[in-house]
Parts: structure tokens; C-alpha cells; sequence
């Protein structure tokens, strides 16, 4: 069993190369909430549908989110009426946040609701929310106001200095089911390669899950989404800056060291390797960046080979 704690679209590419290697059955992905957002009074749940539609070959491959070969009928509809439009939500897509609103008002939870979007897509994979319950990325801007996490990846294209990042209701929040066993019980943990501080940030801030995963440390593996001192995509890399780490590799080793005990990284950053074990990170060095399935799938391979 491969529990994978995952974000967007770089747990998602993971994930679709992990099921080439290993059973789907045999695969729990643990996935970021911190991004949902409620807009047109639709609960929408970015990470939980990049993961699903990713496994499901629906994914709009440009982008990386939404669904291939998209309409845009209702968006460019709302623009005549004036409505919000700066979250683009394709005609295809917008069938999911209906049926995922609609069963949350009928009282299912976000992971039961998880569960049937994943039947209906053909997704063999176990995917669950971090928990069922409100939590939600906020960050602090240094204009001193703060955004919800969709406001500063899209409406500002995260181009904006961030002071604080903290993630609403938390505290009160409870994994959900089946996350703890899905931690303690899995041969390997994997950590995707998603934005350290807004994706995997959330899944580690519900309580419970990251001494869950200290507890599991020795067999925890984690794939750096900085390759060469940047991100591959987002903002991970202005983030860890921004949070007093370096955007480097080894600034992923020590913001991972207390989960984490080996960390992949790409040839890029091979050089790095002796600074990454010098933070108690054992490194893994190979090609990381997945531009086909295929290479998400060798580099499935490595992280499962690379346990301690
Ligand atoms: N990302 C964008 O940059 N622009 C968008 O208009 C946008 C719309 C969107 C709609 C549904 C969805 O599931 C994801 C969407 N994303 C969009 C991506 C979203 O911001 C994700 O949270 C990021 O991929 C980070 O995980």
C-alpha cells in the first residue's frame, strides 16, 4: 500500500505515473483542501478534481486543470450578464462543482462525495480529502490584507509578496476517515512534488496528520518540486523565500526534515545532494521532471525504490 500525500497538478502527474507501476488499488492519495473555494455558490474543489480528472486522461492538458477539450458557453455568458468571471470554469467542469454542491447540501461529505466523482470517472485510486471538514489557505499580503488561496493564484497571479500564510480552520478540523490508517498503515509514504507551503502546508496543519507522518518518517519519501532553484510551475519557490527558507532543494530538505527521510531530486540539482544529507535528508538524485507518463512513471519507480 502507497499512501501519497498530494496537491495539484505535480502530485497529479505523480500519481498518474505511480499507476502504472503499482496496482490503483493498492494507491491512497491524500489530498490538499486549503485551495477550495466557494464562488457562484459552488463549493469547488481545485486539487481534489486536478487529481481525479489527471487519473481519469480528462485533464486539459494546457492548462493542467479542468477537463480537455473544454467549452466556455456559461463563462462567456456570465461576462455579458458582468458576473465573476476571473475563475475560468469550463461548461464540462462546472458539471462536477453542481454535483459536488448539490450532494454536500443533501449532507454526504466531501469524501463520500470524493469517492462517487471517482467511481463516475473510472478512478481506481482511494482519493481523500485531508478532511471533510472547512479549512481554507489564506495569506497575508504585504499591503497588510489577505486573500483566499484561488484570489492570489489566479485573480493576482500570485505576483504579489506574501507575509503570512495560514490555513483557516485548522484547528478545529479532523482528518478524515481513513487518512491516519492510510498513513500509519502504508509500506511507503511519498510526499508529491506540490507547493510545499500551500499545498502540502494544508494537509500537515490538520491535526494529527504530521506526527502521523513523524511517526512514519523512516519510510516517507518526498520529491522535490524545486528543480534548479525554482518551481516548475506556481509560486512554490517565491513561497519558500518568503517563508524564510532557501528555493532550493536543500530548502525543501529542511522544510520537509521533520516529515520527511529521503528526498528526490532532479539531475539539476545533483551537485546539491551533500547539502541536502547534510540536513538529515537522504537524496535521491534523478530525472524529476515529468513531461509524459511515461516519465512519471520511472520516476514512480525511483520513489518507490528510493525507501531507506
Ligand atoms: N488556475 C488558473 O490559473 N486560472 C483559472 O482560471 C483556473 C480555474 C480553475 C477552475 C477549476 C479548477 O479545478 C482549477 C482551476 N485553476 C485555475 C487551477 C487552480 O487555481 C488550482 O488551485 C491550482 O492549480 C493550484 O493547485
Amino acid at each position: 500500500m502507497i499512501t501519497a500525500l498530494a496537491g495539484g497538478v505535480g502530485a497529479a502527474r505523480l500519481l498518474r505515473g505511480m499507476v502504472e507501476v503499482v496496482a490503483p488499488g493498492d494507491i491512497t492519495a491524500v489530498v490538499n483542501v486549503g485551495d477550495d473555494t466557494d464562488l457562484h455558490g459552488l463549493h469547488i474543489s481545485p486539487d481534489l478534481d486536478t487529481v481525479l480528472y489527471t487519473l481519469a486522461d480528462a485533464i486539459n492538458p494546457e492548462t493542467g486543470w479542468g477537463l480537455a477539450g473544454e467549452t466556455w458557453r456559461v463563462m462567456e455568458s456570465l461576462s455579458r450578464l458582468g458576473g465573476v468571471t476571473w475563475f475560468n470554469l469550463g461548461d464540462r467542469d462546472l458539471a462536477t462543482h453542481l454535483y459536488r454542491t448539490q450532494r454536500l447540501a443533501e449532507g454526504a461529505t466531501l469524501g463520500a462525495v470524493t469517492d462517487e466523482l471517482a467511481g463516475r470517472f473510472g478512478v481506481g485510486i482511494r482519493l481523500l480529502p485531508v478532511t471533510d471538514d472547512p479549512l481554507r489557505t489564506r495569506l497575508e499580503l504585504d499591503d497588510g490584507h489577505e486573500v483566499g488561496f484561488q484570489e492570489y493564484f489566479v485573480k493576482l497571479r500570485h505576483a504579489v509578496p506574501v507575509t503570512t500564510v495560514r490555513f483557516a480552520g485548522a484547528e478545529d478540523a479532523c482528518p478524515a476517515p481513513g487518512v491516519l490508517a492510510a498513513v500509519a498503515s502504508a509500506e511507503t509514504v511519498v510526499v508529491c512534488p506540490s507547493n510545499p507551503v500551500v499545498s502540502i502546508g494544508p494537509v500537515l496543519a490538520v491535526p494529527g496528520v504530521a506526527d502521523a507522518l513523524a511517526a512514519r518518517r523512516a519510510d516517507t519519501v518526498a520529491v522535490s518540486p524545486i528543480v534548479a532553484g525554482a518551481a516548475l510551475k506556481g509560486p512554490a519557490d517565491r513561497l519558500l523565500v518568503e517563508m524564510g527558507f532557501e528555493s532550493s532543494v536543500v530548502g525543501v530538505a529542511r522544510w520537509y526534515a521533520p516529515w520527511v527521510s529521503t528526498l528526490v531530486v532532479d539531475e539539476a540539482d545533483a551537485a546539491l545532494a551533500p547539502a541536502v544529507e547534510a540536513e538529515g535528508v537522504r537524496c535521491v538524485v534523478a530525472p524529476t521532471i515529468m513531461s509524459d507518463v511515461a516519465r512519471a512513471a520511472a520516476l514512480a519507480r525511483v520513489v518507490l525504490d528510493a525507501r531507506g
